[in-house]
């Protein structure tokens, strides 16, 4: 088998090297970061597509997931200055929101029976709110719906709750599980070259802080997810040099789920003057995501950055997740000018575009057990 898909690479004209690199994701052997740095600079995507598929196949077996979820965004106060943020708004400044938990709790109430198995809440690093504000939301929503599964809160708002409640990560996140804590979301990771981050997100979490707590929220049995934030001003290496941080963490401990790319949208931020990444550009970053996190389980297109059609084609350069139905509950990404203004996704349509990429659509709870396959 490898050796008829690699004769028909030689007769396609792939270069040496690249088949090179071929010949290692076929026979399963992990790629380096020159490696990667080559796909990513000289991979054709049909090249692209079929390595990513190989490496899709052997953890999902050509299922694709989604789930049933919705998004609680309890404000969009915070205290960060990130560049590329369409969302944040200073306390008291026009478009600002601030839920308390009587409305959170309505919010979930009115999920109740409709068939969600996770809510997913993120938010602004607001000014104060401490750790024990948030576990008593996390055990109002779990009051309210049992059995719902809470994926809630980056590293960068864990960090800052911690903070202000002058607890320690460890403790801070132990509240919180005990609160109804069931995972965490994978956001804040931006891009983790420090310079970078000066430019993009100057006062937000380091991205070494940003990697001990999610090695903390593993040991303490929360699985998470990570992502990368991608199309500003950094560069092949620095996406590369990201994914091989977090390759390093995942194989100490296996703790995270899934790998999402995140799009930059410049829309109505300090970045607008940059253009945004081209379809091309997109499906290259996930195929090459794909080959080289050998070892984070799925690789999610979140739909509502990058709209229903550039997921579906997704599907076919190694990613094997559409996170969820949404429901029309997250404005981070309609506030950046994505095409999708009010998000939201019935289990039909997310069947019919995974069908309709030749692959199996799965229901999948937050931990990625099938509920059911269609
Ligand atoms: O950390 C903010 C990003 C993230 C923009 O874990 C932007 O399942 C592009 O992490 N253009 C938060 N990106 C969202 C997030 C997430 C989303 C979906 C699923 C999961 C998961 C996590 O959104 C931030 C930042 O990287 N972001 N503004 C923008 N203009
Ligand atoms: Fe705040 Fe998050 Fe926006 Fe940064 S991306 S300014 S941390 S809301």
């Amino acid at each position: 088998m490898n050796g008829s898909l690699l004769s028909l690479m030689q007769i396609t004209g792939i270069a040496p090297k690249l088949l090179q690199v071929a010949e290692k994701v076929l026979s399963n052997e992990r790629i380096t970061l020159d490696d990667g740095n080559m796909l990513f600079r000289e991979g054709t995507l049909p090249f692209l597509s079929l390595l990513a598929e190989t490496v899709s196949r052997r953890v999902s077996n050509n299922h694709v997931f989604f789930n049933r979820n919705f998004h609680i965004e309890p404000t969009n106060i915070c205290v960060n200055h990130c560049a590329f943020c369409s969302y944040r708004r200073r306390k008291g400044e026009d478009g600002c929101w601030e839920y308390g938990i009587e409305d959170v709790k309505e919010i979930v109430s009115s999920y109740k029976n409709k068939g969600a198995t996770e809510v997913h809440i993120v938010g602004g690093v607001h000014p104060d709110r401490d750790v024990y504000y948030y576990a008593d939301m996390l055990k109002a929503v779990k009051d309210c719906f049992p059995t719902i599964h809470v994926k809630a809160f980056t590293a960068v708002e864990i960090d800052s709750m911690c903070r202000q409640a002058g607890l320690s990560i460890e403790d801070g996140l132990q509240l919180l599980k005990d609160s109804g804590l069931g995972s965490m979301p994978g956001g804040g990771a931006e891009i983790f070259d420090e310079q970078i981050r000066q430019k993009i997100c100057p006062d937000k979490t380091g991205s070494n802080e940003w990697l001990r707590i999610h090695k903390i929220a593993h040991h303490l049995s929360i699985p998470t997810n990570a992502t990368m934030l991608y199309g500003l001003i950094e560069n092949y290496r620095h996406r590369i040099e990201h994914l091989e941080r977090l390759r390093i963490l995942q194989d100490e401990t296996k703790g995270f789920n899934a790998f999402i790319p995140l799009k930059f949208k410049h829309y109505n931020n300090s970045f607008s003057h940059i253009k945004e990444t081209t379809t091309i550009e997109d499906l290259r970053n996930y195929a090459v995501s794909r080959i080289f996190l050998d070892n984070i389980p799925h690789l999610k297109a979140y739909w509502p950055m990058i709209g229903k059609q550039v997921a579906q084609l997704s599907l076919n350069f190694g990613v094997d997740d559409l996170d969820g139905t949404i429901d029309d509950s997250t404005k981070i990404y309609s506030m950046a000018g994505s095409d999708e203004q009010k998000p939201s996704a019935s289990t039909d349509e997310l069947i019919a575009m995974i069908k309709g990429a030749g692959k199996i659509p799965a229901e999948r709870d937050t931990i990625y057990n099938i509920i059911r396959i269609f």
